[in-house]
């Protein structure tokens, strides 16, 4: 069948046999907003499996891909019975669902609103102000309107929490990291988010975990093998 045929496997850290299917697969295209989950399993280091979809032939918008995300955008993940959609979603699941690997805040945490805040701040204030001053609106909206304010202030927001650091929750690097981490690195990469001392610090960070680089080599081996 169509989504079996064109999985391809991967697993985390260690590659695994190639008729063995892992408990996770990640619904991918390389590089797209789903990286974010890919790094996401990288920290995770569980097994995954990698289904990979072809934006540009529009496979995304194809039924048996419809029926598992009807939004038919990337990424998604499948665990068992259980299919989750939206980056931030999915980091968040996978943080609480493997509490081991002390990449969540947990529930009864008193830091636990603060690390739901960031994880929500990502996809609701940084993308939103980032996609904004990328592509303005053609009629200026007013700032009451607008979910994150101004570009302004939530850049500010960002770059306090993350000055001291080294991450978002203090010493504890978690799913939060992913998210908003991701937004910053993607948008300082396409000129979209200056680069001050703060972002610049914090992206050197991430780009010195091993997790990170795995996920920008598969990531990069997987878009060259698509050409
Ligand atoms: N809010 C979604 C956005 C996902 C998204 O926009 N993905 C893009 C790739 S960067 C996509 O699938 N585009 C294909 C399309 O819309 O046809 C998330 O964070 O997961």
């Amino acid at each position: 069948m169509w989504l079996r045929r064109k999985i391809v496997v991967l697993g985390g850290h260690k590659p695994h046999m190639e008729d063995r299917m892992a408990r996770l697969t990640l619904y991918h295209a390389s590089p797209s907003r789903s990286s974010v989950t890919l790094w996401m399993l990288e920290e995770l280091g569980e097994p995954y499996d990698i289904h990979m979809l072809d934006l540009t032939k529009g496979e995304n918008r194809e039924a048996p891909y419809l029926a598992i995300n009807p939004m038919g955008k990337v990424p998604t993940l499948r665990d068992g019975d259980t299919v989750i959609t939206e980056s931030a979603a999915i980091c968040t699941y996978l943080a609480d669902e493997f509490p081991d690997k002390k990449l969540n805040v947990p529930v009864g945490s008193p830091q636990r609103g603060v690390y739901l805040k960031w994880l929500f701040f990502g996809p609701s204030c940084v993308e939103p102000a980032v996609i904004d001053r990328a592509a303005p609106r053609k009629e200026e909206a007013r700032r009451g309107m607008l979910g994150y304010g101004d570009f302004d202030t939530t850049m500010n927001t960002v770059a306090a929490a993350v000055e001291k650091g080294p991450w978002l929750m203090g010493e504890q690097f978690t799913a939060a990291d992913v998210v908003v981490g991701a937004g910053i690195r993607w948008g300082m990469m396409f000129n979209m988010i200056p680069e001050r001392p703060e972002f610049k610090a914090y992206a050197a960070r991430i780009a010195a975990r091993p997790a990170a680089q795995r996920a920008q080599t598969k990531d990069l081996e997987l878009a060259e093998k698509k050409k």
